[in-house]
């Protein structure tokens, strides 16, 4: 199997997490996507290649000019604005407030964002250009042929809505790798997310849709980031009814249920017919993994590929969470090589 990869993930490096009241560094850190490029070289996966530039085209098809331009200038605004530490947000239009963006980045910020831990440094929009584009080179060897592609994104996407930032999300990778899918001639796209956390992003970007199926399995968000979407009553809107499909689970969750979760998920994929799979794969399901409360096994993650694989669809990996920094590589890889072994 195929790996995209580019060292410039690199440009994504900030200093602050604002996590349980305090600065911290960050989970999603520059370590996770260099630790996973050398593993693939250790268990021999297969060629690793440098992604392709796709332009903006494929990123305007999921979110919208005003975003990608807040997310080009929020550092260079935030400085120029005379604050000292990272760009992060602190205001938000709650119930009943204006639902427009104003004038100054500190409120810009607020409307864009939709949770606080998640900072802006100077090369976080570069890297998350660049995450995109090596989602969309994942798409190139799916088109030309190939049955599996792991798109070593970071930073990770799932979060991240038409034009809201946050859990580390800026750009949806899965979302746009899936909307070029659709607009290069598949009818029918299944996204998969088996990240700890709900895909709240890339379910409200496909929510009124049919064309695009998307299945997560998931912390219950009612003890869980991000809380506020993942629910199992959320199925879909308009013409996209029944194309959502959340599996909340409760935490202490193993792979026994976790597992349950997962076959009915496929058969719903095999169900809806579709052409092509991106699989939103984060190992923060993992048992010791710092912010997820699954107790997944390493050797679980290898059944999970093989399970995938049973399907038998053309299948783009896009790597979303993880961060039991000592286990991550063997984990994303365990998938990955499950699926390619099967
Ligand atoms: N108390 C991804 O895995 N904060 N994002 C959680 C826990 C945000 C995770 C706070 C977690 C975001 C891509
Ligand atoms: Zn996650």
């Amino acid at each position: 199997m195929y790996t995209i990869f580019s060292e410039k993930h690199r440009m994504r490096d900030s200093c602050t997490e604002l996590y349980g009241g305090e600065f911290i560094p960050p989970f999603e850190c520059p370590a996770r996507a260099d630790l996973v490029r050398e593993y693939i070289d250790e268990v021999g996966l297969g060629e690793v290649v440098h992604c392709r530039q796709h332009g903006l085209e494929p990123l305007l098809r999921i979110h919208p000019t005003d975003y990608v331009r807040f997310l080009e200038g929020a550092h260079e605004e935030w400085v120029a604005a005379g604050f000292h530490g990272e760009a992060i947000a602190s205001c938000w239009p709650a119930r009943r407030m204006r639902d427009t963006p104003p004038a100054h980045i500190d409120g810009k910020l607020g409307y864009y964002a939709f949770a606080a831990e998640t900072a802006i440094d100077e090369g976080t929009y570069e890297a998350a250009r660049v995450a995109v584009d090596v989602a969309l080179t994942g798409v190139d060897f799916l088109l030309r042929g190939e049955r599996a592609a792991f798109a070593l994104c970071r930073p990770p996407g799932h979060h991240a809505a038409r034009d809201l930032y946050g859990g580390y999300c800026f750009f949806n990778n899965a979302a746009v790798a899936a909307q070029a899918l659709r607009d290069r001639g598949l009818a029918r796209v299944a996204v998969l997310d088996v990240d700890f956390h709900h895909g709240n992003g890339t379910q409200d970007i496909f929510y009124d849709r049919d064309d695009v199926l998307f299945l997560s399995i998931h912390g219950d968000p009612a003890q869980a980031f991000p809380y506020f979407s993942g629910y199992a009553d959320e199925t879909g809107s308009g013409p996209g009814a029944g194309a959502t499909v959340n599996f909340p689970l409760p935490p202490g969750t193993r792979f026994d249920v976790w597992g349950e979760a997962l076959e009915e998920a496929l058969r719903r994929v095999a169900r809806f017919g579709a052409e092509a799979l991106v699989v939103s794969l984060g190992t923060d399901t993992y048992e010791r993994d710092p912010i997820g409360f699954f107790e997944l096994t390493s050797e679980d993650f290898t059944i999970i590929g093989r399970r995938i694989a049973a399907l038998g669809l053309p299948t783009l990996f896009v790597m979303e969470g993880g961060y039991a920094i000592d286990e991550l590589a063997v984990n994303t890889v365990n998938v990955l090589c499950g699926f390619a072994d099967a």
